[in-house]
């Protein structure tokens, strides 16, 4: 059987544990902090983070976007990826995005890690505005639909729906759901889906020092 490394509140391993629902794919769920020790992922990728999709026979699938890729070339039905040509290169760009969104965020996350007087304001600042205009994409995008590409739910959603609950989570401050009322009406909708139901994320506690 196929295992995911995951971690609770990764939104790049909720893409990937929501497709494989999508598409009825049984998997066993590994969770780890890829922030710590203890995490076996530098033995899969050598970039050292997850998801990784562990294959049966020994082989490791990593990196969120091409996992999806991989997913939807070995078992494509129900496609993630569908419509014309332009529709789904549009899924696609919506998706480079979102997970520009959560690079961004993550790159906050450990900025306000370090002692105060470490950090860098310009360098927070440089990553908010990355968050606002990539929201402000999303919400152009994904607002007042039912879902984003066509009338189906697809690879846009996932990444869409993933970032705004991963906000919810990490950076309840960020006031998202009032600038982007409707991409928020969208998000709620988005979690009512087993898929996003059962993948919630949640906060993780991490042990080591990292910056
Ligand atoms: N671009 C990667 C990003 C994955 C990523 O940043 N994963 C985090 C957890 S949310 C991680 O494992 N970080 C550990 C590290 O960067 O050392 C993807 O889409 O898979």
């Amino acid at each position: 059987m196929l295992k995911l490394i995951s971690a609770t509140p990764s939104p790049y391993a909720r893409k990937v544990r929501i497709v494989l629902a999508e598409k009825n794919i049984p998997f066993e769920l590994v969770t780890e902090v890829p922030w710590d020790a203890t995490t076996a992922t530098p033995k899969y990728n050598p970039l050292e983070k997850l998801p990784v999709l562990l294959l049966d026979d020994g082989g490791a699938v990593y990196e969120s976007r091409f996992i999806l890729e991989w997913l939807e070339a070995k078992y494509p039905t129900p496609p993630m990826v569908r419509g014309d040509i332009d529709q789904r290169l549009f899924a696609r760009q919506v998706e480079v995005v979102a997970d520009g969104i959560c690079d961004a965020l993550v790159l906050v996350f450990w900025e306000r890690h370090r002692p105060p007087e470490q950090q860098s304001q310009p360098w927070i600042d440089r990553q908010m505005r990355k968050l606002d205009g990539g929201m402000r994409a999303l919400a152009g995008w994904a607002g007042g639909r039912n879902y984003v590409v066509g009338d189906q739910f697809g690879l846009a959603d996932v990444a869409t729906a993933t970032v705004c609950r991963y906000l919810d989570v990490r950076f309840p401050d960020y006031p998202w759901r009032q600038m982007h009322p409707g991409l928020s009406d969208y998000s709620d909708r988005m979690e009512k889906r087993p898929s996003l139901a059962n993948s919630v994320p949640v906060p993780q506690m991490i042990s080591d020092k990292v910056v």
